[in-house]
């Protein structure tokens, strides 16, 4: 991890879907300690606070399920420009807010890698691939969207149109266990790189993500992390809107940070889809912290020696 100072971004995002709560997202976060728990661990911290979008542009939706396609714009606008700006000083962590958000933070950071003349790649740790367009999406919800949106996918009129988009190559997603049809169908036609919950059971976690960190790696690649609460199991992690059973346990959530954080390579991070109104006595923000942390470096031993890019 490059330097030591970590911008914290308030993205309190809760357009992405019709239940509102992630709004609450990051004032969670800094409750249940992220900015003490970092600068412990090493991090000069820097918090921007809260966003807000900029203006709502006047733009007509694909099809009358899209829901508050105007905000996302919006939002999208403000989190590519503020997170590019962020990227040049440091390591942004974006406090959602809900992963619609995601349109706009890795938007940015692509360009931003762009900029660097470096891959840019991309580890989406969910329950959902969120691979609809607004056509294929009968939700209407765009946060179930980002990963067509960024890869360049048809169908995003009206979005801002990006000078570079994300290789769908580039892209991993670890804990896929609910995809629905058009999304598999449009999956199974891109080399989008997907392990669902039974390759985890069968091989454990550490064999997906050490291969797709390696090669990360050997492109001297910059990595992207967006963490959706619904990539945890229920049981740990109820804050969620969109809670799947069968997700990933604490040890197999550590697991996966712990090894980032000994790659080296991770340059950013979304926080997302944590709904506090929806948590049991904060347990849910303080594992996305716990988590955050872990990514950080903490940890019982110091294991200098592994590489997990090069170990699975
Ligand atoms: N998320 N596939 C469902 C939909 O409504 O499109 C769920 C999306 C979940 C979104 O994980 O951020
Ligand atoms: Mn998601
Ligand atoms: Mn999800
Ligand atoms: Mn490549």
């Amino acid at each position: 991890m490059s330097g030591t100072t970590t911008i914290l971004i308030g993205a309190p995002v809760d357009c992405g879907k019709r239940g509102k709560g992630c709004l609450m997202g990051p004032d969670a976060y800094r409750v249940a300690g992220i900015k003490e728990i970092l600068t412990e661990l090493g991090r000069d911290i820097r918090d921007l606070g809260n966003l807000a979008p900029g203006p709502l542009p006047e733009v007509t939706p694909d099809n009358d399920r899209i829901h508050a396609m105007a905000e996302t714009v919006a939002w999208t606008r403000t989190l590519m420009q503020a997170g590019r700006d962020a990227a040049k000083l440091g390591f942004p962590i974006f406090m959602g807010g809900d992963h619609a958000l995601a349109m706009g933070s890795v938007a940015g950071m692509i360009q931003h890698a762009a900029d660097l003349g470096r891959p840019f790649y991309l580890l989406w740790l969910d329950a959902h691939s969120d691979f609809h367009t607004p056509q294929s999406s009968g939700s209407g919800n765009l946060h179930g969207t980002p990963v067509a949106y960024l890869t360049g996918r048809d169908g995003f009129a009206g979005f801002p149109t990006l000078d570079h988009y994300l290789e769908p190559s580039h892209t991993c997603m670890i804990g896929l266990r609910s995809v629905d049809p058009a999304e598999r169908v449009a999956l199974k036609k891109s080399p989008v790189r997907r392990y669902d919950m039974r390759a985890i059971d069968e091989t454990g976690i550490a064999r997906p993500l050490g291969d797709f960190l390696a090669e990360v790696e050997a492109a001297n690649g910059m990595l992207h992390v967006s963490l959706d609460v619904d990539f945890l199991d229920p049981s740990i992690a109820p804050a969620v809107g969109t809670t799947v059973p069968g997700g990933a346990t604490f040890r197999e959530a550590h697991l996966v940070m712990e090894m980032l954080h000994d790659s080296g390579l991770v340059t950013s991070l979304d926080l997302v889809e944590l709904n506090p109104f929806m948590d049991e006595r904060g347990k849910t923000a303080q594992l996305m912290v716990d988590l955050t942390a872990s990514l950080f470096g903490r940890s019982v031993f110091d294991r200098p020696t592994l590489n997990h890019a090069r170990r699975f």
